[in-house]
C-alpha cells in the first residue's frame, strides 16, 4: 500500500519512492520553510480552512510567498487525498524557500517547493490507551524567537532534543518549560491540567503554539461545561494535578499519567480527559468543523 501513495510536489503527483527534492532546497540546507499537519476523518478534512490559514500567516512572517491561493492549496490538498483513495489520513503540507545555492540568500530561491504527503495514519503514541509517561526536559521554548513559537517553521531541533530525552528516560513525550520555568508545551502537543474540575493550559506567552487542536479543546471544553482558563503554570502544578494531557493534531489527545516519576492524580486516564476524547471523537468527524473531500 506505502509504496503507491501519490506525493504532491509542485502541482506534480509523484510515486512515494520517487517523491524527492533537490539537496540544493533550503527546506532541506536550513530548515527555510513552513509545514502543516492535519487530519481527515472520514472523509472530512478537520480544521483545514484553520490550517491553511496558519501556514499562510506563518509563511508571510518569514516573507516566504506561496506560489498559490488559498483556494488553490485547499483544492491541491483535497485532491491529494482523492488520488490516494483516502478518507481517513494525515496530511503533512509543507512549503519550503525553494531550490537555491549554497549561500543563505533566499533572494538565490526562484521558486518555493510545495508538498502535500499524505499517508492512511499516523501513530504518535501507543501508550495513548494507557496513558503516557512523561519527562520534564532542560530544553526550553523561547517565546520571542518566532521559529520555534508562532510560526510553524521547519526548524524542530528543540523538539526533537526534547523527544531524545524523553527516549533517554524511557517515557512516552517530553514536557518543555519556558525560559522562567512555566510549562510551555510537549514536543509537537499542548499541554492541560485539571485541578478540581478546572481546566488550565498555558498561555501563547510561554511560546506554545496556538495549536488548532488545543482551540477545539477550549471549546469543547467549555460547551460541556467545565471552566477553562488559561496561565501560567507551575511544574509543582503539573505534579499535583488531578489529570492531565496533551492535544495536537497528530496526538489528538493523549493522557499523561506520570511526569518524572511523579504519579498524576490516580496514575490512570481522568474522568474529565475521557470526556473529553469521548467529544473530540464527534467532533472531528463533523462536517461543519471541515471541508469536504
Ligand atoms: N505545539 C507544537 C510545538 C507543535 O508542533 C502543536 C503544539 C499542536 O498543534 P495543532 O495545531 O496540531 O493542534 C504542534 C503540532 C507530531 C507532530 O509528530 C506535531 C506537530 C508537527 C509535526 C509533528 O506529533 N505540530
Amino acid at each position: 500500500m506505502g509504496e503507491e501513495l501519490l506525493v504532491y510536489i509542485n502541482g506534480e503527483y509523484h510515486p512515494k519512492p520517487e517523491a524527492k527534492v533537490s539537496v540544493y532546497d533550503h527546506g532541506f540546507l536550513y530548515g527555510d520553510g513552513v509545514f502543516e499537519g492535519i487530519r481527515a476523518y472520514d472523509g472530512v478534512v478537520f480544521k483545514l480552512k484553520e490550517h491553511i490559514d496558519r501556514l499562510y500567516h506563518s509563511a508571510n512572517t518569514i516573507m516566504l510567498d506561496i506560489p498559490m491561493t488559498k483556494e488553490e492549496m485547499i483544492n491541491a490538498v483535497l485532491e491529494t487525498l482523492r488520488r490516494n483513495g483516502l478518507r481517513t489520513a494525515y496530511v503533512r503540507l509543507i512549503v519550503t524557500r525553494g531550490v537555491g545555492d549554497l549561500g543563505l540568500d533566499p533572494r538565490k530561491c526562484k521558486r518555493p517547493t510545495v508538498i502535500i504527503i499524505a499517508e492512511p495514519t499516523i501513530v504518535v503514541h501507543e501508550a495513548k490507551e494507557r496513558g503516557l509517561k512523561a519527562v520534564i526536559t532542560w530544553v526550553r521554548r523561547d517565546p520571542v524567537d518566532t521559529t520555534s513559537h508562532e510560526v510553524k517553521s521547519m526548524n524542530y531541533l528543540n523538539s526533537i532534543l526534547a523527544k531524545i530525552e524523553a527516549n533517554i528516560a524511557n517515557v512516552d513525550e517530553a514536557i518543555l518549560l519556558d525560559k522562567h520555568g512555566f510549562v510551555c508545551e510537549g514536543s509537537g502537543q499542548n499541554i492541560f491540567i485539571v485541578k478540581d474540575g478546572v481546566i488550565t493550559t498555558p498561555p501563547p506567552s510561554t511560546g506554545a503554539l496556538l495549536g488548532i487542536t488545543r482551540n477545539t479543546i477550549i471549546k469543547i471544553a467549555e460547551k460541556l461545561g467545565y471552566k477553562v482558563v488559561e496561565r501560567n503554570v507551575t511544574p509543582h502544578e503539573l505534579f499535583n494535578a488531578d489529570e492531565v494531557f496533551l492535544t495536537g493534531t497528530a496526538t489528538e489527545i493523549a493522557p499523561v499519567v506520570e511526569v518524572n516519576r511523579r504519579k498524576i492524580g490516580e496514575g490512570e486516564i481522568g474522568p474529565i480527559t475521557k470526556r473529553l476524547m469521548e467529544e473530540f471523537d464527534k467532533v472531528v468527524r463533523d462536517p461543519k468543523e471541515g471541508i469536504l473531500i
